[in-house]
C-alpha cells in the first residue's frame, strides 16, 4: 500500500515568525548574513562562504557573467547556466574570473585619423566621453593618446579636425601598468588629479581604464565576494550527461563551485556524476546536488559526497512540474524536513552540509522564513530576472517595463538534460513556462533593500546571525483568515507599489 503523509505540505506564505526579545544591540547594522556555501567539518571553516545568503538560479534568463559580477559585488554567488555549449559557458566563467574590479575594458575607442565629427557621433551613441586613441581603434590596440571632452571645443573647431591634432598624446599621459593593483592606480589618480587612468602592458597596448568615480563604487561594496587572488567568486551549473567534458572546461575556466542542475536529484545519475568528480579531482572541486524534498533524498546525496544540497521541487514561479507530473512538495515543509536531516547528519558525522532552498520565493520575508527553517541560503530565479543585469530583453508591455523570464523546462530553453531520466535525450513535454516579470531596476538597490529587511526581521527575533536565527526562531502556521488580516485591509490603498515585495 502507498505511504500517506499525516500532514499536508505547506509553503512559506502559510507561516509567520513570532518575534522574540530584542536587546538594544539588535540593530540591522550589527547583523551578519554570512553563511557557508560548501560543507565543512565541525570546528573548521568552509572553503567557500558567502556574505549574503543568496545565489542566482542556474537559468538562461537569469545567470550569465554580467549577473555573476553584479551579485558577487554584493556578496552572493551566481551559478552560470549550463544549458548552452560547454565553450560558451566556460567563456562566461572566464569573463567573471578575468573581470578586475574597478578595471574596465574600454568600449569607446578611436583612431588618430578619425575626425572630430565622428568622435561626436560616438559620444552621442555611447554616452562615454573618455576615448582611448589606439593604433587600430580596438580596446587592446597600441595606445597613442586619449580624448576626453576637455580636448575639443565644438564651437571653435572644424568637424573635419583629425583626432591626432587634438588628442592628448601618449608621451603626455600618466599611465598605469599591468601589475598595478587598484589601490596603486587610485594613488596615481589622486596624485595627478586625473579622472581616468589607462592601464597598458609592456608593449604599450591598452588593457583597461580605471575611473576615479569607480573608486567610490568599489568602496561601497564592503560585502563583495572574492577569491584569494581577489577575483570574483562564480559558480556554474552542470548536468548528469556531459560532465566528463563540461566539468574540466569549467574548472579550467576558473569556476569556484559547480552545481548539478536537475529537477529531481534523488537519482543514480547524480551519484555517478559526483563519483566521477571525486575520482578525478578528490575534494578539491566543490559540487552541489539536488533537488530533493525529504530526508531520504538528503541522506542519499550527502552519502554521494555533495558539497551542498538543494531543496525544492515544483515551487518555482515558472514551474509547472506539479501540474504536469503531479510530483513535488510544499517548499516550507521540504526545507523543514531536510534541515532536520542535515542537523542529524551533522550530529552523526561532524560534517555540516549547507542546504539551499530553491524556488518559490515571492516576498522578501520568504527568504527570512527559509533561513529560520534551517536553509543556509536561497536560490532565486524570478527575483534576479527582474533586474537590469539579467541576460534578457527589457521590453515595454502595456505601458510597463518588463523583462523576459522563462523556465529551463520550457520549450524556449529546451534544457532536456535537466529533466531526462535516461533514454529520450529530448524534452518530451514542457515543465516550465515562458513569461514576463516587472522590471525592477538594478541588482544592487534591490539586494541591499532585501538584505536590510532580512536583518531587520532577524533583529525582531533577537538574532544577529543566521545560525542564531535558526536557534531562536519561533514559527507559527497561520489560518487562511489571518493571512487576509496580514495585508492592508478595509482601507482603500493609495499606492500599491510598495507592496510588491
Ligand atoms: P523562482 O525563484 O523563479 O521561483 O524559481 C527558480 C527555480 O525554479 C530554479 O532555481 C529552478 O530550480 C526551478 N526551475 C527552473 N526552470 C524550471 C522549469 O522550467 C524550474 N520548470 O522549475
Amino acid at each position: 500500500m502507498a505511504f500517506y503523509y499525516d500532514q499536508p505540505s505547506h509553503t512559506f506564505s502559510e507561516y509567520l515568525l513570532v518575534p522574540g526579545y530584542s536587546s538594544s544591540e539588535c540593530i540591522p547594522s550589527a547583523v551578519s548574513l554570512r553563511t557557508p556555501l560548501v560543507k565543512y567539518k565541525k570546528g573548521e571553516e568552509p572553503a567557500i562562504a558567502m556574505n549574503i545568503p543568496m545565489v542566482s538560479a542556474i537559468m538562461q534568463s537569469v545567470s550569465d557573467d554580467k549577473m555573476a559580477v553584479a551579485l558577487a559585488k554584493e556578496g552572493g554567488v551566481s551559478f552560470i547556466y549550463g544549458s548552452q555549449s560547454i565553450e560558451s559557458q566556460a567563456a562566461m566563467v572566464a569573463r567573471v574570473k578575468n573581470h578586475k574590479a574597478g578595471f574596465v575594458v574600454s568600449d569607446s575607442n578611436i583612431t588618430p585619423d578619425m575626425k572630430l565629427s565622428q568622435v561626436l557621433e560616438l559620444v552621442a551613441r555611447t554616452g562615454h566621453s573618455t576615448m582611448p586613441v589606439t593604433e587600430d581603434g580596438t580596446a587592446n590596440g597600441r595606445l597613442l593618446g586619449m580624448v576626453t571632452s576637455r580636448d575639443y571645443r565644438v564651437s571653435r573647431m572644424s568637424p573635419e579636425t583629425l583626432v591626432s591634432e587634438f588628442m592628448t598624446p601618449f608621451d603626455k599621459l600618466i599611465v598605469g601598468h599591468e601589475q598595478d593593483t587598484l589601490s596603486d592606480c587610485n594613488d596615481l589618480i589622486w596624485e595627478h588629479k586625473l579622472n581616468q587612468l589607462p592601464i597598458i602592458d609592456e608593449n604599450q597596448h591598452l588593457l583597461y581604464l580605471v575611473f576615479r568615480k569607480d573608486y567610490a563604487t568599489h568602496k561601497e561594496n564592503p560585502d563583495e565576494l572574492l577569491d584569494s587572488s581577489k577575483r570574483y567568486i562564480v559558480g556554474a551549473g552542470i548536468n548528469t550527461r556531459d560532465y566528463a567534458q563540461r566539468v574540466p572546461a569549467l574548472i579550467e575556466a576558473g569556476a569556484d563551485v559547480l552545481c548539478i542542475d536537475s529537477s529531481e536529484g534523488f537519482s543514480e545519475w547524480q551519484k555517478r556524476t559526483i563519483a566521477w568528480i571525486r575520482a578525478r579531482y578528490g575534494d578539491e572541486v566543490k559540487v552541489g546536488a539536488g533537488n530533493v524534498v525529504d530526508r531520504e533524498g538528503f541522506r542519499f546525496l550527502a552519502e554521494c559526497g555533495a558539497d551542498f544540497i538543494k531543496v525544492g521541487i515544483g515551487g518555482g514561479s515558472i514551474c509547472i512540474t506539479r501540474e504536469t507530473k503531479g510530483i513535488g512538495r510544499g517548499q516550507a515543509t521540504a526545507v523543514i524536513e531536510v534541515a532536520k536531516a542535515r542537523d542529524e547528519y551533522f550530529e552523526q558525522t561532524g560534517i555540516y552540509i549547507p542546504i539551499c532552498s530553491d524556488g518559490g520565493i515571492v516576498y522578501d520575508y520568504h527568504i527570512t522564513l527559509a533561513l529560520a527553517m534551517g536553509a543556509d541560503f536561497v536560490m532565486l530565479g524570478r527575483y534576479f530576472s527582474r533586474f537590469e543585469e539579467s541576460p534578457t530583453a527589457k521590453l515595454m508591455v502595456n505601458g510597463t517595463y518588463v523583462k523576459e523570464y522563462w523556465g529551463e523546462g520550457s520549450n524556449r530553453a529546451r534544457n532536456w538534460q535537466r529533466y531526462d531520466l535516461g533514454g529520450a535525450q529530448k524534452l518530451s513535454f514542457e515543465e516550465g513556462v515562458d513569461s514576463y516579470v516587472p522590471y525592477a531596476g538594478t541588482l544592487k538597490e534591490n539586494v541591499n533593500l532585501t538584505c536590510y529587511k532580512i536583518k531587520s526581521t532577524m533583529c525582531n527575533c533577537g538574532a544577529l546571525s543566521i545560525p542564531e536565527l535558526q536557534q531562536k526562531a519561533r514559527l507559527t502556521l497561520v489560518s487562511a483568515t489571518s493571512i487576509v488580516e496580514g495585508g492592508a485591509h478595509d482601507v482603500i490603498v493609495k499606492d500599491k507599489s510598495s507592496r510588491n515585495n
